[in-house]
């Protein structure tokens, strides 16, 4: 049965910290990880799918409006990132949707091309003849969606659910069922739903938290005990409305849930849902092995760059990752720990995404530590009396206002030049690695 066969043994296996090795932390083997996942025969930490529907859900953000050529580019870059699944708009939504879910698959990509579509005939005949590896089919389940929307009722939706799937089965594609609206729909109604769907031979069933209501709790529960009712792939789909899509994601796949939707920067209605990034952040720490392996973690920051300015916004300054501080170190005593180890101070590994850390030492807060690395970059030689002398220096005059990399170095500048030029007498290293700000 799926989600069953992937836990069993390997999520206790591996012997690496979250933290890279290169770190210089191993976590001192599995049975003292503090990162170990909770070892459990029904999650799929160590094997879970990606539905990357920035091409759909994210089309719906506010800002988007992708013409054909961006969405080729998007789609591209998403297939060579790795992505198991790539979802585009309904071709029924319009005629450019169509022709552009058309060029997407003759692209001939890796990934498995979806489309999103009402639980209709009409619109599943449409999309069968697109050249889409599967439909996702979805339909409100919920009584605000039956009374407020479609006006349908839940007998009606399982006759209408079983055509489609069994008509889309006999073309020969992938079918995916969703219930939109899911955390607020009746649990018994939406139990014998899924059994019915799964019975006709549904490749997925599909859990959606259309409003962002749930919590992580409420995801486990309710993933957990439909893992028990159907014997089909299980997706899930979560709204950020209340801060807890990477989590419920996480969640619901401990609880035995396939497939996460994901979007670049999280974008979709209102928003948004679970952000791929944010999400292999999150993977990355329980499962190093498989997350490393399966995706090239050096391109998300291209990826993210290119929706974003697809869709003109900014990267969110605490977004994981790729939020512009995030291997910034800044209090002393931070700084300290980092450049003696960086993974005191740090579970995730910028090389890992081709990023750099980043110790700042242009603050009131800054410690001699970071000052001394600087003066090594900048290929100057000092004692550590001297460093702590410039220090004090560089605190003072961040005391009086913020002062820029530019100001610090100059301090350091000028005050190594009214330095003597006698040799030091301690042995403090200097390690000149060019003028660029404290990465390290
Ligand atoms: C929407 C639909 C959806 C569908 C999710 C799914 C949702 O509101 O536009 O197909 O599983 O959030 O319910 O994105
Ligand atoms: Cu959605």
């Amino acid at each position: 049965m799926c989600g069953t066969d992937s836990a069993n043994g390997t999520n206790g296996a591996s012997t690496t910290n979250g933290a890279s090795p290169s770190n210089g932390n191993n976590g001192g083997g599995y049975k003292t990880n503090p990162y170990q996942p909770v070892g459990d025969f029904l999650s799929n930490v160590n094997s879970f799918k990606i539905i990357e529907s920035t091409l759909r859900e994210g089309e719906q953000f506010a800002n988007a409006y992708f013409d054909t050529e961006t969405k080729i580019k998007i789609a591209k870059a998403l297939d060579a990132f790795g992505v198991d699944y790539i979802e585009v708009t309904s071709p029924a939504a319009s005629e450019q949707s169509r022709k552009d879910c058309e060029a997407i698959c003759q692209l001939g990509l890796k990934a498995k091309i979806l489309t999103h579509v009402r639980c209709d005939m009409r619109d599943a005949k449409i999309a069968v003849e697109t050249g889409v590896d599967g439909l996702d089919v979805v339909i409100g389940t919920s009584s605000f969606l039956r009374e407020h929307s479609h006006g349908k009722s839940m007998a009606y939706i399982e006759k209408t659910a079983i055509e489609v799937i069994e008509y889309v089965k006999s073309k020969g594609l992938e079918v995916r069922f969703s219930s939109e609206d899911s955390f607020r729909s009746d649990l018994v109604d939406l139990l014998s739903l899924y059994r019915a769907v799964d019975k006709v031979g549904v490749n997925r069933v599909g859990i959606a938290d259309t409003v962002g209501c749930a919590s992580p709790r409420q995801v486990y529960d309710l993933v957990r005990t439909l893992r028990g009712v159907v014997s089909c792939d299980i997706e899930t789909h979560f709204h950020n409305d209340t801060g807890c899509s990477i989590a419920n994601a996480y969640c619901a796949l401990e609880a035995g849930a396939t497939h996460i939707d994901t979007s670049v920067l999280g974008i979709g209605e209102r928003n948004g849902i679970t952000p791929l990034g944010g999400l292999l952040a999150r993977m990355v720490v329980t499962s190093p092995d498989y997350v490393k392996g399966k995706y090239k973690l050096h391109m998300l920051k291209e990826i993210e760059d290119m929706v974003a300015e697809a869709v003109e916004v900014n990267t969110p300054f605490n977004n994981p990752i790729t939020g512009f501080c995030a291997f910034t170190h800044k209090a002393g005593i931070h700084a300290k720990a980092i450049l003696n180890n960086p993974s005191t101070y740090e579970i995730l590994n910028p090389a890992d995404f081709g990023l750099t850390r980043y110790v700042h030492f242009a603050s009131r807060l800054t410690g001699w530590n970071a000052v001394k690395t600087r003066v090594g970059q900048l290929g100057l030689t000092m004692t550590d009396d001297q460093v702590k002398e410039v220090t004090a220096k560089i605190k003072a005059l961040a005391d009086v206002r913020p002062i820029a990399i530019d100001d610090a170095d100059s301090i350091i500048r000028s005050f190594h030049l009214g330095l003597n030029e006698q040799p030091s007498t301690n042995n403090s290293e200097t390690v000149p690695v060019g003028d660029e700000p404290v990465a390290v």
